[in-house]
């Protein structure tokens, strides 16, 4: 029998950094109810989704910054989603500013959640590779400063049991990476959830700025066939204050194939019936692990330095 996955992806168009994480929950959950209408198991958000990209400023005061943070989840803001999700009895992913402390110690991560269709937070990833600078560099037209708002984690890839499989989470930069896919299929995801907030200009190689979307879904695809797996890819698009976002977010089988697509860089639900049971397609034959893969021979791989 096949384990199907009915998955929307749920692209938000761009927020305004004084739009309230009310009025985005709002939005999130008129999304929601349009999966619920068709039959979705799964409703995936992006990337830091309940505020504006915060990382485009150059801020000096700590306050400020933490604002943009949630320092419990569920919290008051997102309460609603979590209720209404679970009285459609849907599960749901979103990315947001994760303010936690451990110890004696106060960390700021970049992370998402994966939420069951009970409500319980079944998975939690906090973003491995992180893009941008730590200083400001005023000759951008932007910032891109997660690498001073945001501590890298040092826990590896992982993927939990749920909607009848094993699903793992990546962040925005992180499907570039090539090991991203890699680790996660090996430790046995069928389903990889991607957020992202990616801005049409590159200021370090702006001669790629065309190459955005193409990039987009060059990375993932080929992350999808050559693990097998799927990969939902959704994005907040748009331009959000001034800066322009790519959109173009898709649900790819694990042929590779993009089996749906937002067409829009706004509020946009697109869904697909994701057959888990398809991974096997591609894991049995041309990229089996077991059969083929020369580990002993990738030392350059996993080498430190
Ligand atoms: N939010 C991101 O991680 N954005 C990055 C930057 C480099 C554009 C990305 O890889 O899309």
């Amino acid at each position: 029998m096949a384990r199907i996955v009915a998955t929307g992806a749920a692209q938000l168009g761009p927020i305004a950094r004084a739009e309230s994480r009310e009025s985005v929950v709002g939005r999130m959950i008129a999304l929601l109810e349009k999966g619920a209408a068709r039959g979705c198991d799964l409703i995936v958000y992006p990337e830091l989704a309940l505020t504006t990209f915060f990382p485009r400023w150059y801020m000096e005061d700590q306050a400020e910054v933490d604002a943009f943070f949630e320092r419990t989840m569920p919290n008051d803001a997102t309460a609603p989603l979590f209720a209404r999700a679970k009285e459609l009895g849907i599960g749901f992913s979103f990315g947001y500013a994760e303010l936690v402390r451990e110890g004696d110690r106060l960390h700021h991560y970049n992370t998402a959640i994966v939420v069951d269709k009970e409500g319980q937070i079944v998975h939690r990833y906090r973003k491995i590779h992180l893009p941008g600078h730590k200083e400001n560099e005023p000759w951008r037209a932007f910032q891109h400063l997660e690498k001073r708002y945001f501590e890298a984690s040092s826990e590896p890839f992982s993927a939990a049991e749920a909607f009848g499989g094993l699903i793992g989470q990546a962040i925005c930069n992180d499907r570039r990476w090539p090991e991203t896919y890699r680790e996660l299929a090996l430790r046995g995801a069928e389903m990889v959830l991607i957020g992202y907030n990616t801005p049409v200009h590159y200021p370090l190689a702006p001669e790629h700025d065309h190459l955005q979307c193409f990039h987009n879904h060059l990375c993932m695809q080929a992350g999808a066939y050559q693990n097998g797996m799927w990969i939902v890819g959704v994005a907040k698009a748009g331009k959000e204050e001034g800066c322009d976002l790519i959109g173009q977010s898709c649900i790819i089988a694990p042929t590779g194939e993009i089996v749906a697509m937002a067409s829009t860089l706004g509020d946009e639900l697109v869904a697909y019936e994701c057959d888990l049971d398809r991974c096997v397609e591609i894991r049995a034959n041309i990229f089996s692990f077991k059969l083929h893969r020369r580990p002993e021979i990738y030392t350059a791989i996993a080498a430190v330095n």
